[in-house]
């Protein structure tokens, strides 16, 4: 029976990586006078690097004006990323940057159920706080049952930590819980500690497959494109179209 959703954030939750993370690293970049910028492609290659410190210590080894000493290109990482997650929080509460369509739903279809929610993801908590602050209100947490972050689970995905953290904290079997993922990362991180995955894919992940998925799909928001099909008539990827694929596996 199906006991727990699991959610990632980044690229699931919202389209955090193109519309945020990556505006916020330019304007921290700009406010620091660090000399260059990542375009949206750039930052897609980036994406590779989980952690958005450990993506700025990856991407300073190939910029030529990034800082010699490697204590030096350490406190500069972590001054951008400070300032970083200062302006993401900025564009958050600004509203540019929305729940991707069926999330919402999908989360209020759960609360109705009784069925519990987890948040999973290697994202810093300041993050998750000011995206779930801002679209579900200052009560967000008594949402979810566990809320897992870089700061619980400091190895990031694809390594299952963040979701045997989660799993822990729920006191839930891996079988009893499905994670919704958008990256091959989360979704080899949860499948990693035996939970089965939905996969909603995201702008820079939009080809994301695994053979072991309940399901994979283009938004939770739509019902067409998706591997198994969805029942016709429902009109977006609903609980009971969760707990179908869920029962067929099983
Ligand atoms: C997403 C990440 C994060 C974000 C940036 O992890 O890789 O690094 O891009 O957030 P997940 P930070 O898929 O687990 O949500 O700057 O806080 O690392």
């Amino acid at each position: 029976m199906l006991r727990a959703i699991l959610w990632d954030v980044d690229g699931t939750l919202a389209e955090t990586e193109r519309d945020g993370h990556l505006l916020a690293f330019n304007q921290a970049f700009d406010a620091l006078q660090v000399p260059w910028r990542w375009s949206e492609r750039r930052y897609g290659e980036l994406l590779a690097v989980a952690g958005g410190r450990e993506r700025l210590m990856h991407d300073m080894q190939s910029q030529e004006h990034a800082p010699a000493d490697p204590q030096e290109r350490r406190s500069l990482a972590e001054r951008v990323h400070r300032l970083k997650n200062e302006y993401y929080a900025r564009i958050v509460a600004g509203g540019d940057l929305p729940l991707r369509e069926g999330v919402r739903e999908l989360m209020l279809d759960c609360e109705r159920a009784g069925l519990r929610m987890g948040i999973v993801t290697t994202t810093s908590r300041s993050n998750v706080e000011a995206l779930l602050k801002t679209h579900l209100g200052e009560g967000w947490k008594s949402l979810f049952a566990a809320v897992v972050c870089a700061e619980e689970a400091p190895t990031k995905k694809p390594d299952p930590q963040a979701y045997l953290r989660a799993l822990d904290a729920l006191q839930t079997l891996p079988r009893e819980a499905v994670a919704m993922e958008d990256a091959p990362a989360g979704v080899a991180a949860a499948q990693a500690a035996g939970v089965p995955v939905i996969i909603t894919r995201s702008y820079y992940f939009p080809a994301t497959e695994s053979a072991d998925a309940l399901a994979a799909g283009p938004s939770l928001g739509r019902t067409d494109g998706w591997r198994p099909a969805a029942e016709p008539g429902c009109e977006r990827i609903d609980l009971k179209q969760i707990n179908r694929w869920y029962a067929q596996r099983a």
